[in-house]
């Protein structure tokens, strides 16, 4: 146990380390306890809906292991040799029924406003007065993706006549000394890589059979279906360095298809897709450059 503490202390460590240079990192962790820090608003809420639901499952448990344990001691048949013979009660049937009902509109009051904010992109934004601003086009990023058995595929730019595409392939375990700062099994060679600040619209697919498009830092997780398309939002708030799975089975490399998010500043991006219409390889050389996989590893390294 004092070993667990102390590695989650140099975990923490760790992430402070990080979280002073290149802004933000998410990426689970060894002893890791609940759920990674959120990278959005939305992932916030969502957190403290889990938080909240948390503490209404554990009163309903306790109540009801109360109640268990007192009918098991006061009616067992020795000490309650004969029991009562009525069967209604029309007080507790009536309780029995409306109290659940009611726990259940305080849940459905939260969640499905939540529900909805998730599921529809948002038209408008907050800014920093308190106003609210209207989005437009501009505000956003949209990204073809595609599951693969057993790698990801993403169209870039969909909407001009030239789309970009490329593959995003994990890194092997014989090439990770190859490539600095790269994590085991999250780790990939060309990742997914979205503007900072902007809105991104993933529009997902599979081309096989079921995948499933999960960033847990953002809450987001979409099946990605032959034959039909999906959707999922977020907002791009903090620059940093991202993993997800694929999260749904889908085969023999099911766990050899992680999802590596890159969050960038504008320019970054900008270059970075410039690049992209001509080369692949330099494209992601360069952003490499810009945002090294080795500002992940004192992360990495305390695993
Ligand atoms: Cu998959």
């Amino acid at each position: 146990m004092r070993f667990q503490g102390r590695k989650i202390g140099a975990t923490l460590l760790g992430a402070l380390m990080f979280g002073a240079g290149l802004a933000h990192a998410n990426i689970p962790i060894d002893g890791q306890f609940g759920m990674q820090p959120a990278a959005s608003e939305r992932a916030q809420t969502i957190t403290d809906f889990h938080t909240y639901l948390l503490v209404i499952i554990t009163v309903i448990t306790l109540f009801v292991t109360a109640l268990l344990v007192w009918v098991i001691f006061r009616y067992n048949s020795r000490s309650n040799a004969t029991p009562a013979r009525f069967s209604h009660n029309t007080v507790l049937e009536v309780a029995w029924t409306t109290l659940p009902v009611m726990i259940l509109i305080a849940i459905a009051v939260f969640s499905f406003p939540l529900l909805y904010a998730s599921d529809v992109e948002p038209t408008s934004e907050k800014v920093a007065s308190g106003e609210s601003r209207e989005l437009t086009a501009d505000d956003w990023v949209t990204i073809k993706t595609y599951g693969h058995q057993w790698y990801w595929r993403y169209i870039y730019d969909t909407d001009s006549e030239e789309p970009v595409e490329f593959e995003s392939r994990l890194i092997p375990e014989d090439d990770l000394a190859n490539n600095p700062g790269s994590v085991r099994q999250l780790s990939v060679y060309q990742p997914m890589v979205v503007p900072q600040g902007k809105y991104v619209r993933l529009n997902i697919a599979a081309y096989d059979v079921i995948h499933s498009w999960a960033m847990p830092a953002f809450r987001v997780k979409v099946d990605a279906v032959p034959g039909r398309l999906n959707q999922l939002w977020f907002k791009a708030e903090q620059e940093g360095i991202y993993f997800g799975q694929c999260s749904e089975l889908c085969g023999l490399d099911h766990a050899y298809m992680p999802i590596e998010l890159r969050i960038v500043p504008q320019d970054v991006y900008d270059q970075w897709l410039t690049l992209l219409r001509e080369d692949e390889t330099e494209a992601f050389e360069y952003l490499e450059q810009a945002q090294p996989r080795t500002s992940l590893q004192q992360l990495a390294s305390v695993q």
